[in-house]
């Protein structure tokens, strides 16, 4: 089987066709024909989308082609397209498709493809994820330096070498820097889920250099850098990975903290993107 992009592939066995299918819908849809900046929201940041400029067009994000509608409650549905002061215009896309769904890898890497087929040349990668650090208070955001992909899996197929050296680009990062000095960063290490960490396995993760834990985000980076975007990344602490406090974990606590740092994360992120 051939999978390569450039090729005489059959398009629906071609992930960069289908994205390609995806942004030309979302192109005529939205009257827009091309994005500059694509976001995921992830837990917690979703109500940064109204902040970012004026909403253009909502799309439901199951409409889009090769998206499916979102598992998780607390992540938002509808895909924008969003006119920023700045000029540009920015893709949110609503569904984000987690590794542990077990739809593949081409499933999680589908909204990274499609954004870059708009024309995107950065992606800005949001996620609600457990602390390290003890300091860091659930609400605490944190700008991702590096990763850790602890999923055993590549969004990429074939002989794909892409570098990842700066994946978490430093000009980004100044941008978010010059907003809010006090930003931390971190490395975040993205684990299969969904289950939680033991605390073993957050002590390992701390180990081997990890800040932060989650399930996200990584596979998307590697796929938004591999099509050709500046990839930032930002972590919402909601809860002291396991073992690192010492109560239990529940989803519930991860919305409301969420919810609690939703008004001050979604400012610092307009503000982020009225610069990009
Ligand atoms: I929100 O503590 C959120 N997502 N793996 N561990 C992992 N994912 C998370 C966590 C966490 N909190």
């Amino acid at each position: 089987m051939n999978i390569s992009h450039q090729s005489d592939t059959e398009p629906l066995d071609n992930p960069f066709e289908i994205a390609k299918e995806a942004a030309e819908y979302i192109a005529e849809r939205s009257g827009v024909p091309h994005h500059d900046i694509a976001l995921v929201l992830g837990s917690g940041w979703g109500g940064a989308a109204d902040l970012i400029g004026e909403t253009v067009a909502e799309i439901p994000a199951h409409e889009v082609p090769g998206f499916s509608a979102p598992a998780v409650e607390g992540h938002v549905g509808i895909t924008r397209s969003i006119k920023v002061a700045s000029g540009k215009h920015a893709l949110v896309l609503g569904s984000r498709t987690h590794f542990y769904e077990g739809r593949g890898v081409r499933a999680v890497a589908h909204g990274m493809r499609t954004a870059a087929a708009t024309g995107a040349k950065v992606a800005v990668l949001t996620n609600g994820c457990g602390g390290l650090n003890p300091q860091w208070m659930p609400g605490q955001p944190v700008l991702i330096r590096d990763h850790i992909n602890l999923t055993a899996a590549s969004p990429l197929e074939g002989a794909t070498f892409v570098d990842l050296t700066d994946l978490y680009s430093q000009r980004l990062r100044d941008i978010a820097h010059g907003i809010d000095d006090t930003l931390p960063e971190g490395v975040y290490a993205q684990f299969r889920g969904p289950h939680y960490e033991t605390p073993a396995e957050v002590q390992m993760a701390k180990i081997i250099g990890a800040d932060l834990v989650g399930m996200s985000t990584t596979l998307e980076a590697i796929a938004a850098r591999e099509a050709g975007m500046e990839v930032l990344g930002i972590s919402l602490v909601t809860n002291l990975a396991a073992g690192i406090s010492e109560t239990a974990l529940s989803h519930e606590e991860v919305i409301e903290a969420g919810k609690a740092a939703g008004p001050r994360i979604s400012r610092l992120l307009a503000e982020i993107v009225q610069q990009l």
